[in-house]
């Protein structure tokens, strides 16, 4: 049987022609158009990256390797006794596009193992930091500080063939999306638990083993798998994911671009939106006097969430354009696991109000909950009570869809970024507003 690097380095060798066909005989062939509206707009639409390991429809939500996400959580192999799948199958599904054995996992999980230790030094940068400092600049220190072990540095140093990047990036990547749980955990010891730093169980997989050294009881093993599989890819444009396969485009090794990519998502717009759901919600639970609001008191505190100029936190998306999967997926859980939970019935009743209230209101693309709408609640009902520590989660996820991407990166020798900017005088003598050389 064929080990996953194996079996990825064989998908290289297939897929490497149809990039340099793509390249030779279609290099010159207009596939988009650009608009002042998307140079001004961030780029809304634009499309300009590639990646096959996740692709996101407006109105169907991620794919992952062309699996819908009821897919991915019904056909990957699940650890004895589980409800989610093992994180572990996702990465190698993002990795070869297959769905994986019951025995490829147990493999691929017997190659991680060993590669969960921490240095020593790790630790001590993490108690290096203040203990009211945010768990995000934590994480991404602790990221940066483990530089020092990157294969691919070591090699590209010593002189390495183009063709054979991939190969230690694929190293430093198992490394790390196997570290990235532990220095998570050893974060969330450090700044809110009054046992301090817990072993680790090596019999089990990625989730098992953080809910484990979180101290958590099932069914927050399955929680945790949850998380990190839903969070972890939406194709490449986000600004995590993007800000990833930037940094590696100049062969920054993935110990740099994952810190990077972990300064993105502590964004509130990005990653960090799923503290302020939670932060919104109990504001509103303390205005209601702990009495459950009926919907006429909910929507005039929506309409006064807009009315002070603020954003609905959990609602609305740059490209989706209906209900988040990934939300769907977390009520399902809520609703079998947690149904009479008071945060959740309130996420129940704002799915209610907020979506027709966007509508009326005539602004925001899309009305509908996204990822970080439900998954602060989740975590809350489970007593990880402090929401700073919510966007180290979905990092952990996300590291591993960036990771895969970078893998690939670097295989297909995907060039470093540079798109061209210009000035607003040329754009606007590009529309006719200046003449040419008016300033
Ligand atoms: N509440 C109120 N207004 C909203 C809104 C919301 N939830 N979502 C969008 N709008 C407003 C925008 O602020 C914008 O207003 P202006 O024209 O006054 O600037 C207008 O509607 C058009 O915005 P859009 O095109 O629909 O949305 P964008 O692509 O610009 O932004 C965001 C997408 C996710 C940033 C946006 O919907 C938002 O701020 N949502 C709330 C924060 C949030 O939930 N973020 C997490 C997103 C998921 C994610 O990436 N997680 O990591």
């Amino acid at each position: 049987m064929k080990t996953l690097k194996e079996k990825l380095y064989d998908k290289i060798e297939q897929h490497r022609p149809r990039i340099k066909r793509l390249m030779k005989e279609h290099g010159e062939t207009v596939i988009n158009e650009v608009t002042v509206q998307q140079v001004i707009g961030g780029m809304r639409g634009i499309k300009s990256l590639i990646t096959d390991i996740s692709y996101l429809d407006p109105y169907e939500g991620i794919r992952y390797r062309g699996f819908t996400l009821p897919e991915v959580f019904e056909k990957l192999p699940k650890p004895y006794g589980g409800e989610m799948p093992c994180v572990e199958g996702l990465f190698y599904l993002f990795l070869t596009g297959e769905i994986p054995t019951e025995n490829d996992v147990a493999d691929f999980i017997y190659d991680t193992i060993n590669r969960r230790q921490l240095p020593k030094y790790v630790y001590e940068v993490i108690d290096a930091f203040p203990n009211n400092s945010h768990p995000m600049p934590i994480l991404s220190a602790c990221v940066m500080a483990m530089q020092r072990e990157s294969q691919f540095n070591l090699r590209y140093r010593r002189g390495m063939n183009k063709m054979d990047f991939w190969d230690p990036t694929y190293e430093d990547a198992l490394n790390l999306v196997s570290k990235m749980p532990i220095i998570g955990a050893a974060i969330y010891n450090k700044l809110y638990s009054d046992k301090g730093q817990n072993y680790q169980d090596p019999t089990l997989d990625l989730g098992g083993n953080f809910a484990y050294m979180l101290g958590k009881d099932k069914p927050y093993d399955d929680v945790a798998r949850m998380y990190f599989i839903i969070h972890a890819d939406h194709e490449a444009g986000n600004v995590s994911a993007h800000t990833g396969h930037l940094i590696a485009s100049s062969l920054s090794d993935v110990y740099l671009s994952v810190s990077g990519m972990i300064n993105g998502l502590a964004g509130p717009l990005h990653g960090l939106a799923n503290q302020e759901v939670l932060r919104w919600i109990q504001k509103l639970r303390e205005e209601m006097g702990g009495n459950f609001p009926t919907e006429e008191q909910l929507k005039k505190s929506v309409w006064d969430t807009l009315n002070s100029g603020q954003v609905i936190p959990g609602y609305g998306h740059a490209v989706l354009r209906k209900t988040d999967p990934r939300y769907t997926i977390q009520r399902e859980f809520a609703l079998s696991h947690m149904p009479d939970d008071e945060l959740f019935k309130y996420l129940e009743l704002l799915y209610k109000v907020v979506p027709p209230i966007l509508q009326e209101q005539g602004k925001a693309k899309n009305p509908w909950p996204n990822v970080d709408a439900h998954s602060g609640v989740i975590q809350w009902h489970y007593g990880i009570t402090e929401y700073d520590y919510y966007t180290v989660l979905f990092s952990i996820g996300r590291a591993i869809g960036v990771l895969s991407n970078i893998i690939w990166d670097r295989a297909l020798g995907y060039p470093i970024e540079r798109p061209k900017s210009i000035t607003t005088d040329m754009l606007e003598q590009m529309v006719g507003i200046k003449k040419k050389n008016e300033v």
